[in-house]
């Protein structure tokens, strides 16, 4: 009798503490933290980054005659990437909130709502910093762009006019692909296009976004598959999304672009992670 009063209480001691494991693991598996304001949680997941040279040619060469295989080459080789969950900016910064953080603006095309730009990588990283903040990693930045797709732009497979701003027909550059109409000539009000998959906008064109990481072309032969941080030293940093200054196909999340970090430049801004 003794024995099986035991052995009642050791499974029913057993029951609860798988019910209560199972009820807390569960509970924190739908509730990431919650994000700060102007912030998106962006789940933990993997997915496949890179692009196929060829294709991402064609995919240009739909809109434009001046395309050339070599401006994809350094989004090879294919491969897996893991990542852990992250909050992201749902907007690119502001002129209104760098001013309000760091009492400049060194931006060309003013507005308060228009996205920051002539900001270095340096200015960035100590922007985000102020606020408890870090710019996003390469990989970070490019999972939060794809918006939980995996297709060549954030909402299908063809550059179009309304979801992203561009070179399209009003822009001033020579390359500007006439047959789109974005509406902006140069930077657009932050949010003025449709935000992606995980409620983020702008991380297609408008302006580049300054990342964490040192560039490398031949990156992707080496990354590692879990939460790459790049290269440890370098020249450049990267900068991601395209912005107004580009062909639509530099609009696509798996596009790699460079820059000095001390460079100003009137389409490169940033956004902040954590
Ligand atoms: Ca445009
Ligand atoms: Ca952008």
């Amino acid at each position: 009798m003794k024995l099986c009063l035991k052995k009642y209480i050791l499974s029913a001691i057993l029951f609860m503490g798988i019910f209560s494991w199972a009820g807390v693991s569960a509970q924190e598996a739908k509730e990431p933290p919650p994000s700060p304001t102007g912030m998106v949680a962006v789940p933990a997941g993997k997915f496949t980054r890179g692009t196929e040279p060829d294709r991402a040619n064609q995919i240009c060469l739909k809109n434009s005659k001046v395309c050339n295989v070599s401006w994809f080459e350094d989004e090879v080789p294919f491969h897996s990437v893991q990542l852990e969950n992250f909050h992201i900016d749902i907007h690119e910064v502001t002129q209104q909130e760098f001013q309000r953080v760091t009492g400049k603006n060194p931006s060309e095309f003013k507005g308060p709502d228009l996205p920051v730009e002539k900001v270095t990588w340096h200015e960035a990283v100590e922007y985000c910093e102020k606020l408890g903040k870090r710019l996003p990693t390469e990989a970070e930045w490019e999972w939060a762009a794809r918006g939980g797709g995996d297709l060549a732009f954030a909402w299908g497979d063809a550059a179009e006019s309304k979801k992203a701003n561009f070179c399209d027909r009003s822009c001033a550059k020579r390359w500007k692909e006439k047959q789109f109409d974005d509406g902006y000539r140069h930077t657009a009000p932050v949010g003025s296009f449709p935000a992606n998959g995980y409620g983020v906008f702008d991380m297609a064109g408008n302006v580049y976004e300054w990342v964490q990481d040192w560039y490398d072309s031949d990156y992707y032969r080496i990354s590692p598959n879990s939460n790459p941080q790049g290269p440890a030293t370098g020249r450049h940093k990267v900068i991601r999304g395209g912005s107004w200054i580009n062909y639509s196909v530099g609009v696509r999340p798996s596009d790699r672009t460079d820059a000095k970090p001390k460079k100003r430049l009137n389409f490169v801004g940033f956004r902040c992670a954590l």
